[in-house]
């Protein structure tokens, strides 16, 4: 093997090394072989542990860059919305065209008109949502819908509860634990960054006890769990709280870490016990709620009491339910109680997903934007108001809630009346609630723009489609997740067709807006000083291996210096300490947002009269071979694994349903046929679809590509969660 310039060559192939990062909860090392301009293989990190290693999805890429429906050219709309008829078209027209139509959106009805829904695409720092925001600021502004879909919920805990949202350990740190609650957390299909499971391996087999706490038997309980406890959907927080009183009753909890570190614990307590409300909490009262038995319930408090340290990995589904804000306010209260905050081996109860976003201490730079962001000015124009969060601050709009702001507009309450959206590594109609309302708003606006790979289901709505080239054809940077390490993304191949990198789209947008001073730095410029940031300091090292590992000498611990040292080292909160009840959040008095975690009946749950027309529970989870809706059209990815309804043999029975038959799944906002597996791998009384599956409705509106989101509620939670794993839904056999 002998070094070529920027990577490696074999045979008559150039090996390039770079990083994945597909917003899939990994970034991973991939080792590209280029042979005349062509990808002809990809490898992964074969080198020592823990290795950087790719899944299957990373290793297909090559199908995704080749793939036969990947978007080349810029496109114009030639038929109706939705129906995918587009003529090819030069990029000087249709970036004229979208400049223009910006401007006379903006001019004739000002710039709140015009809305950005932007997410993520790839994890990366250039190719980023800054570069789309900066020229939106600076071309007069724009409405930006809020909420992060992944974890708003564990956001707003975490905030009010630690007054940050970095709260989590780095990987290694599992191997000290030992016992590991894998609370609705599957890593085993949702990755949580490339060393999770090989971490989880390793604990396992050095005896550490693992529990899943989960409505289905995950693959990450059949690989590594001790015990499986079912739960019922948005019924967590319960659980938790249950467990707090069989802490308190048995006197368990960790006293002195209470009085050190904590406000507000009596008060928990009090609710806790019923002095608040006359109702204790008991392990009874949480088994009716949960579907969890009683004893099991008092089994696992004595167990995470008592076995130290322990790490309680609450992961973000059960966040993303109606109340989803109490569950994780809950797990930090338990983290709490039993000491597990800050020391080797704990959890801070916070998220199992904190560490997709940095916050270690290394200068790794999560995702912000390595493009400067410019001040919004339809947002400047709000002064901020102290008393009320950000996040509830006008002229925002809650992502849940955009379709019906932009069919309502001021007549419905909202702020301004939308015309433009444009839409930039997102795809909104398959992965945003109730796709059918999605549908209608996308058919009443005057102008649709997306950036795309593909021709999904919400690009088939756009006016104009501007076609964007894969990270195997850009450079970026990339923050590791779940260790501190920074990716290279290299490029290995020229764009292909005429698509091109995102921020240049959005530069070249900017000269058509007469912006002055969008970019005054090259690529290399930008990229360079993010990865300096971030602590290379060897670039030309950097970009050769495709990734740089930051020096650390032992797994790192959020919180430890506030642990240690508490006068020294207050947590940002109002008080200096964890806050277990919240004044600011008291006086705010918003109503679903407690001064102290409550468990809350939630809408569309077992207990809704509704549950008698739909009596089935329904979860959306992340499917194991896409990354939310991406990669669902390559050939190698969709032999692995159906996309399939999930379903309860007692459930199945009752309606007649066998294995591979095909179903209907419906309620008021919609239906969907789907395929049925009937498995004991879920519980009684809950259904799964996971979400990605590409929106395809047929004349009478029954959605044939099985789209979760056609039956998922536009609301969202009080704290701005999506309730994703919040909804009622009846199941037939199709006929
Ligand atoms: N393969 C793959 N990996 C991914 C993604 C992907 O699409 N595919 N997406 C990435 C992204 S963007 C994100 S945000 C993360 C998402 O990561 P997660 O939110 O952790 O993923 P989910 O599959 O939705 O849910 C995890 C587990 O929670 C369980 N669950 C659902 N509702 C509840 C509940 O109310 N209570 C309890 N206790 N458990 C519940 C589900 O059964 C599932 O086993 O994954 C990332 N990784
Ligand atoms: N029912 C249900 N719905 C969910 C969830 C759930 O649990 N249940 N989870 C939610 C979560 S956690 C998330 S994060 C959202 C995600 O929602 P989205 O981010 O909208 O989902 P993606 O499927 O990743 O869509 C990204 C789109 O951008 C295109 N694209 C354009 N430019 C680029 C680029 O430069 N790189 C890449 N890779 N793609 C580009 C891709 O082809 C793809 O179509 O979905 C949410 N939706
Ligand atoms: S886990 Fe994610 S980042 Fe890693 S190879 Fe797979 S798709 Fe790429
Ligand atoms: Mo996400």
């Amino acid at each position: 093997m002998s070094h070529g310039k920027g990577g490696t060559s074999t045979g008559g192939d150039r090996v390039i090394a770079t990083m994945c990062a597909s917003h899939c909860g990994g970034a991973c090392l991939l080792k590209v072989h280029v042979r005349d301009g062509v990808i002809t293989r990809i490898e992964s990190d074969d080198g020592e542990e823990p290795q950087l290693r790719g899944c299957l999805r990373g290793r297909a890429y090559r199908q995704r860059v080749y793939a036969p429906d990947r978007l080349l050219y810029p496109l114009k709309r030639a038929g109706p919305r939705g129906e995918g008829r587009f003529q090819r078209t030069s990029w000087d027209e249709a970036l004229d065209t979208v400049a223009a139509e910006l401007k006379r959106v903006r001019d004739a009805y000002g710039p709140p008109a015009i809305i950005l829904a932007q997410m993520t695409g790839d994890v990366c720092s250039l190719n980023n949502f800054g570069a789309l925001d900066r020229l939106l600021s600076m071309a007069g502004g724009y409405t930006s819908p809020w909420g992060v879909t992944s974890f708003q919920a564990g956001v707003y805990a975490s905030m009010v509860t630690y007054g940050t949202w970095f709260a989590s350990n780095t990987r290694d740190d599992l191997l000290n634990s030992r016992l590991i609650i894998m609370w609705g957390w599957d890593p085993a299909s949702t990755i949580t960054g490339p060393n999770t499971c090989w971490y989880l391996a390793r604990a396992r087999e050095a005896g550490t006890t693992i529990i899943s706490v989960d409505p289905r038997h995950t693959d990450s309980a059949a690989a590594f769990a001790d015990s499986w406890i079912p739960i019922r959907p948005g019924t967590d927080t319960a659980m938790l709280i249950a467990m707090a009183y069989v802490m308190v009753d048995e006197k368990l909890y960790d006293r002195d870490f209470i009085a050190a570190h904590t406000v507000g614990f009596d008060r928990f307590k009090d609710y806790v016990l019923g002095s608040e409300d006359g109702v204790a909490k008991t392990p009874q009262w949480a088994e009716g709620i949960t579907g969890v038995a009683a004893g099991t319930i008092v089994e696992l408090a004595r167990q995470y009491a008592t076995t130290r340290p322990a790490a309680l990995m609450a992961g973000i589904a059960p966040g993303r339910t109606a109340y989803g804000e109490q569950f994780h306010r809950a797990a930090i209260t338990l983290a709490a109680m039993t000491g597990n905050v800050g020391i080797h081996g704990g959890d801070a109860g916070a998220r199992a997903w904190e560490s997709v976003m940095g916050g270690f201490p290394y200068p790794v730079n999560s995702m912000t934007s390595a493009i400067d962001r410019a001040p919004n000015p339809v947002e400047r124009a709000f002064p901020p108001d102290r008393k009320v969060p950000l996040f509830y601050r006008r002229p925002r709009v809650h992502f849940t809630r955009l379709a019906d702001a932009i069919l309502r507009g001021r007549a419905g309450g909202y702020f301004a009346d939308y015309k433009a959206l444009v839409v930039a590594q997102c795809n909104y109609l398959v992965q945003f609630p109730d796709s059918n309302k999605i549908a209608r708003a996308l058919n009443s606006l005057e102008f649709i723009v997306v950036e795309e790979q593909f021709m999904t289901p919400t690009a088939k709505f756009a006016d104009i489609i501007l076609p964007v080239a894969t990270f195997m054809e850009r450079n970026d940077v990339t923050p590791g997740v779940g260790s501190a390490y920074v990716g290279c993304v290299n490029k290995v191949i020229e764009p292909l067709g005429e698509s091109r990198p995102p921020w240049r789209i959005a530069a070249e947008l900017a000269e058509r807006l007469g912006i002055k001073g969008y970019l005054d730095k090259t690529e290399e410029q930008i990229l360079q000083e993010r990865a300096m940031n971030n602590g290379v300091y060897d670039y030309r090292r950097f970009k050769k291996r495709g990734v740089y590992r930051l020096k650390t000498i032992e797994p790192y611990v959020a919180f430890r210096a506030q642990v240690k040292d508490p006068a020294a080292n207050p947590f940002p909160t109002p008080s200096g300490k964890i806050e277990i009840y919240s004044r600011q959040w008291a006086d705010l008095g918003i109503p679903g947002l407690p001064a102290v975690p409550k468990y809350i009946g939630s809408w569309e749950g077992r207990n809704d009269p509704l549950a008698r027309k739909y009596p089935l529970q329904l979860i959306t989870t992340h499917l194991k071979r896409r990354a939310l809706s991406q990669f669902e059209n390559i050939p190698w990815l969709r032999e692995l694994q159906d996309h399939a309804l999930l379903i309860n043999s007692e459930d199945a029975r009752a309606r007649g349903i066998n294995d591979g038959d095909m179903v209907r799944v419906f309620n008021d906002r919609g239906q969907i046929l789907i395929k049925a597996r009937v498995t004991e791998r879920i519980m009684p009384g809950v259904v799964d679809v996971p979400h990605g599956a590409w929106y395809a409705p047929d004349p009478d509106r029954v959605d044939r590509g099985g789209c979760a989101n056609v039956l998922t509620p536009d609301r969202h939670s009080p704290g701005g969660s999506f309730p994703y794993n919040t909804a009622l839904v009846e199941v037939a056999k199709a006929s």
